[in-house]
């Protein structure tokens, strides 16, 4: 069995590194010299997509994508959304307002899944710039805000996307998530985490 999941975020949140983190075959990247505004976050930038490959098992696979940060690259997400079962959604702590890009990138993604059951994993980047403050906010974010009962808010992780075991942690959520979708298809708490 093969299985695709994607990571979304904001540019520089660590897309491509956990790809690159994680995957057993070299990754096939898309970086771009960039040229707009992201050059002043960073030198390269995704343009289309990375793909990686991690194997579970002898015969099943995990099929990982990177997707691009920016928006007017989103017509990728549509893309690589219809390929995958699940989204990893890695936000950067270190951002001057990490919620606020939790909010924007989760509604996106809400607007796009609407009718399908995708497990979403919300992986928290950079937490060692600003190690104390927590997850907290990210938790208040879906309980006070969206005001999402406990069962129905998405497994939040601190994860940096340069450390194997962090990502591999990830993604072992993911698939967790992946079969119980697949085992327990009409529980409903279940069709939004
Ligand atoms: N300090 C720190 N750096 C990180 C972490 N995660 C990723 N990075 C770095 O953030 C930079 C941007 O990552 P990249 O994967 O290019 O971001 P992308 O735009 O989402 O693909 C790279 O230099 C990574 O090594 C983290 O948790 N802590
Ligand atoms: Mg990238």
């Amino acid at each position: 069995m093969e299985w695709s999941v994607m990571f979304m975020g904001p540019v520089g949140s660590g897309k491509t590194t956990a790809v690159k983190t994680i995957s057993d075959i070299d990754v096939v990247s898309t970086d771009e010299r960039a040229t707009d505004d992201v050059q002043s976050l960073k030198s390269h930038t995704t343009v289309a997509m990375d793909v990686g490959v991690l194997a579970l098992g002898e015969k099943d696979k995990l099929r990982i994508y990177g997707t691009p940060g920016q928006d007017r690259f989103d017509f990728m997400w549509e893309i690589l959304l219809e390929q995958s079962k699940g989204v990893l959604l890695i936000i950067d702590h270190s951002a001057s307002d990490p919620v606020a890009e939790l909010d924007h990138y989760y509604q996106n993604l809400m607007q796009r899944v609407q009718h399908r059951s995708v497990p979403i994993v919300v992986c928290i980047s950079h937490m060692d710039a600003h190690p104390a403050k927590g997850l907290e906010p990210y938790h208040a974010y879906f309980r006070d805000r969206l005001g999402l009962a406990a069962e129905s808010v998405p497994p939040i992780l601190s994860m940096d996307a340069r450390n194997k075991p962090q990502v591999r942690a990830a993604l072992v959520v993911m698939t967790a998530l992946l079969e119980m979708v697949e085992r327990f298809p009409k529980a409903q708490h279940l069709r939004r985490v």
